[in-house]
């Protein structure tokens, strides 16, 4: 399948999304191309990771677990029911098969903007990070200093990341999915090995 041009792309999100996700979108996209051009990663790459990596958000839930079932994703009982976590891996399932996109890294990056994983490639690290600090975003604490962050040391800032949202989902009693868990737990202790040595 040929895949969809950017320009398309965002025509075609700009209809399946509602207009705030639809803003949201294009600020990770730029996020996620400035972060890039930061790191020496691939800047267009990571803009249409950045572009993607919603393109399921405001689909219903049962439509989102059908399209991980036709593609023989696995979906987890705390993943079942939640839209929060499935439009990641749903995302990915579209951004192969509806706009033809197969680059592994790229997939990945969406696959796991939500919940992170432990040994995230750098690309996947930049969307997780992306996500959180577009300018849109304002509800979170320490953003500003996140987001200042996130320019100097990217494993530091994912892992403030990280710490700050599991306290937020503790807060508000929602169930912690066990891959954040993991990836939190995997990137404090690379923290702490780095730290021996520095
Ligand atoms: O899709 P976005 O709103 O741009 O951001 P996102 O995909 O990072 O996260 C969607 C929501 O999921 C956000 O409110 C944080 C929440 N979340 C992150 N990790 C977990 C989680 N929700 C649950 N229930 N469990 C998690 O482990
Ligand atoms: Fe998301
Ligand atoms: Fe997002």
């Amino acid at each position: 399948m040929k895949r969809i041009t950017k320009l398309d792309l965002i025509r075609t999100l700009e209809q399946e999304l509602n207009y705030k996700r639809f803003i949201h979108t294009l600020s990770v996209a730029g996020t996620a191309a400035s972060l890039a051009m930061c790191y020496g990663a691939d800047v267009q790459k990571a803009e249409m990771a950045g572009l993607l990596h919603d393109c399921a958000k405001c689909i219903d839930v049962r439509k989102m677990q059908r399209l991980c079932e036709k593609a023989g994703l696995e979906v987890s009982p705390y993943e079942k029911n939640s839209g929060s976590l499935l439009h990641s891996k749903a995302g990915s399932v579209l951004a192969a098969e509806k706009y033809g996109y197969t680059d592994p890294d790229l997939l990945n990056a969406i696959r796991y903007h939500t919940t992170g994983r432990p040994g995230m490639s750098l690309l996947e690290k930049i969307i997780f990070v992306a996500d959180y600090i577009e300018p849109g975003r304002y509800t979170a604490q320490n953003l500003s200093l996140i987001r200042k962050m996130a320019f100097e040391d990217i494993d530091e800032a994912l892992l403030k990341i990280l710490y700050d949202t599991l306290v937020y989902l503790n807060s508000t009693g929602n169930p912690v999915d066990p891959m954040t868990q993991k990836t939190y737990d995997y990137y404090r202790r690379m923290d702490a090995e780095r730290n021996r040595y520095d």
